[in-house]
């Protein structure tokens, strides 16, 4: 026989009566269907789930029962339990659902809504052509060159061979700052820069110097009154011609690859002897020097009918020049090149004409990316 079972209180027991177990799980149910929100929910689970839920006090007191009474008990409250479960459970997907329908309202976005875009900007073609010239010029030794835009009249013109009274002084169209006695001007090329280079540094001298440069010049297809150059400038023992032709060879294989036309003819300035021009076939009518006008031919405008477009000048350093410099010329001789780099972009791309290039448009640059 066994003894009296003491753990049995017949008030806490009547939690497991079938009466008490179903107000419990209808009082759940209703709380369970009356939240309107997740965080209700939360709430509900609690009070009807947790630990401190009456189902879960019920559950309890299963352990309180005589043997022959837990098993009916226990299957009451694990029903009760199990739909107090499901209704949670269903409860729970119906809130989801309804919050993610909802999400999708509010945070609907109308992909065809006109946006303010900034769009990024893009380093300009000039300054991209200028940069893989010089880098490749690096690339085989020289040096990088600067000097100001802003320029001593006397470098960019007399310590160059081009006095006051030089008639070359007029080639090129100058803006003079005032007052005019300052003795500066915006520099009409770079090749000031080869002064400031001989008079700073001693031969040998391999530099390249690109840079803005300025003219009273038109603009037209093929001038501009702001434009860029660069200039090579290489001091040395022994230099010759046959140097300076190998200098631009390697510069229009850099620039334009192989295969393509150019031609070098005699040509005068005033700070190389002796001089000579390099030029490029004509965009516009491919050297024929007039273009097909409706049946009839008519001279290109481009290049002015003579089929080639001047790309830049070059010679051997005039002694003068040297001497001005303090370099000696029975030791040393060398070589310049000058070349305008819109026309180097007009032929390596097809750019038609300046416009393009100075208008500022950034959907010009953008064509270029960031490596031309
Ligand atoms: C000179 O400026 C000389 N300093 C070049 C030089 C350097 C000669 C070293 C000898 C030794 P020129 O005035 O020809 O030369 O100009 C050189 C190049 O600049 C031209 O061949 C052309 O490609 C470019 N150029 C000249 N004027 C313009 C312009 N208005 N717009 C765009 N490019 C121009």
């Amino acid at each position: 026989m066994s003894g009296p079972n003491t753990n049995y209180d017949p008030v806490e027991v009547a939690a497991l009566e079938p009466a008490a177990v179903d107000a419990a799980v209808a009082h759940a149910l209703r709380a369970i269907a009356a939240v309107s929100s997740l965080e209700g929910l939360k709430a509900a689970r609690i009070a009807h789930q947790g630990e401190k839920s009456p189902l879960a006090l019920a559950n309890r007191e299963i352990g309180a029962l005589p043997p022959s009474a837990k098993a009916e008990a226990g299957k009451r409250v694990g029903q009760a339990r199990g739909r107090v479960g499901q209704a949670i459970a269903a409860r729970q997907a119906q809130l989801e659902a309804e919050r993610d329908s909802r999400i999708l309202v509010e945070e609907r976005v109308d992909v065809t809504v006109p946006t303010l875009r900034r769009p990024l900007g893009a380093r300009h073609p000039i300054e991209l052509v200028a940069q893989r010239l010089a880098d490749s010029f690096v690339g085989m030794g020289w040096e990088v060159a600067e000097g100001p835009e802003l320029e001593a009249e006397w470098l960019n013109f007399d310590a160059l061979n081009l006095g006051p009274d030089h008639p070359a002084r007029q080639m090129q169209d100058t803006f003079f700052l005032d007052p005019v006695d300052s003795g500066l001007v915006l520099r009409t090329h770079t090749s000031p820069v080869q002064i400031r280079t001989m008079l700073e540094k001693e031969p040998p001298i391999y530099v390249v110097a690109p840079g803005k440069v300025f003219r009273t010049d038109e603009l037209d297809a093929t001038h501009t009154p702001v434009f860029h150059q660069i200039e090579c400038l290489a001091i040395d023992a022994g230099l010759t011609m046959a140097h300076l032709r190998g200098a631009i060879d390697a510069f229009v294989q850099i620039m334009f690859g192989a295969g393509t036309r150019t031609r070098v003819r005699a040509s005068y300035f005033p700070f190389t002897e002796p001089s000579m021009e390099t030029d490029f076939v004509c965009f516009a009518c491919h050297g024929a020097g007039s273009i097909d006008a409706g049946g009839s031919a008519v001279q290109c405008r481009t290049c002015g009918g003579s089929g080639w477009i001047e790309l830049g000048g070059s010679g051997m350093v005039n002694r003068k020049v040297l001497r001005a410099c303090g370099i000696d010329p029975e030791v040393y001789s060398g070589f310049a090149f000058g070349l305008g780099i819109e026309r180097a972009l007009m032929l390596r791309h097809g750019v038609q004409g300046m416009h393009e290039m100075v208008e500022g448009d950034v959907r010009f640059s953008q064509q270029f990316g960031m490596e031309v």
